[in-house]
């Protein structure tokens, strides 16, 4: 058995990104900023991991200096409002396979974390609304945000939870949706199975242990994605 599994969130548990875009859109509208992320955009923006840095991304890429980094962070605060009271409304769901995995790794007494640029506030709201109040307690770490300085691809969220945790990186499984997220996984030592996602299904996984299109159910089988299998 793997000594732990380490999940990503956005895009591996969920397709959570058009959720964020459109929390990050609505907060540039109150904010009366004529900004508007529409998917193509995006796409290029999720280069950058993390709301804070994309928002920065985002001035970089258009000659723009209209927010300072205390400005980029109340703006960021009201869109992780906006994004939490969005799926604390339960309008999200677990990707194909999570839950079953989850449930079965919990049964089997294997620890899980989780690993993530996003909030944890959006973290714990979207394992509440999708798989009951205590579910953030079934986490032996949840590494999220600001607690580490650098976001994937760096792999300091993932050496964070690993710290916590206390197990051979070697001997545990990582859970991505992205080359950022694959990366950083990658650079702590974690075999990584990609599942690729909405935003991340023209990206290249080398070096993952696998690629899906998803986790997979008993009547919704996975698929390995040809063309894109480990080099
Ligand atoms: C996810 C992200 C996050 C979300 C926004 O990357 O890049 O930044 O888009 O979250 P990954 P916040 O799945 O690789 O962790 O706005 O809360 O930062
Ligand atoms: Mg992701």
């Amino acid at each position: 058995l793997p000594a732990a599994l380490i999940f990503d969130v956005d895009g591996t548990l969920a397709e959570t990104e058009e959720a964020h875009r459109h929390a990050f859109n609505e907060a540039f509208a109150e904010a009366g900023l004529d900004w508007h992320w529409d998917q193509a955009r995006y796409r290029r923006l999720l280069d950058v991991t993390g709301g804070k840095e994309r928002i920065r991304f985002h001035q970089e890429l258009a000659g723009l200096s209209v927010l300072d980094d205390p400005a980029i962070a109340r703006l960021h605060a009201r869109k992780t409002a906006l994004y939490v009271a969005h799926v604390d409304g339960g309008r999200l769901g677990l990707r194909p396979g999570i839950a079953r995995l989850i449930n079965q790794a919990r049964a089997a007494g294997i620890p899980l974390a989780i690993a993530t640029t996003t909030s944890l506030a959006n973290v714990e709201s979207l394992l509440r609304a999708t798989l009951g109040a205590g579910a953030p307690g079934w986490f032996a770490a949840i590494g999220a945000g600001d607690m580490v300085a650098r976001k994937k691809p760096a792999p300091d969220i993932y050496r964070h939870v690993l710290d916590r945790l206390g197990v051979d990186p070697a001997r545990s499984v990582a859970f991505e949706d992205s080359v950022n997220g694959l990366e950083a996984a990658r650079a702590a030592g974690l075999p990584t199975l990609v599942t690729v996602s909405r935003y991340t299904d023209d990206q290249r996984f080398t070096g993952a242990l696998a690629v899906l299109d998803h986790l997979g159910e008993p009547d919704q089988p996975c698929r390995a994605l040809a063309g894109r299998a480990p080099a």
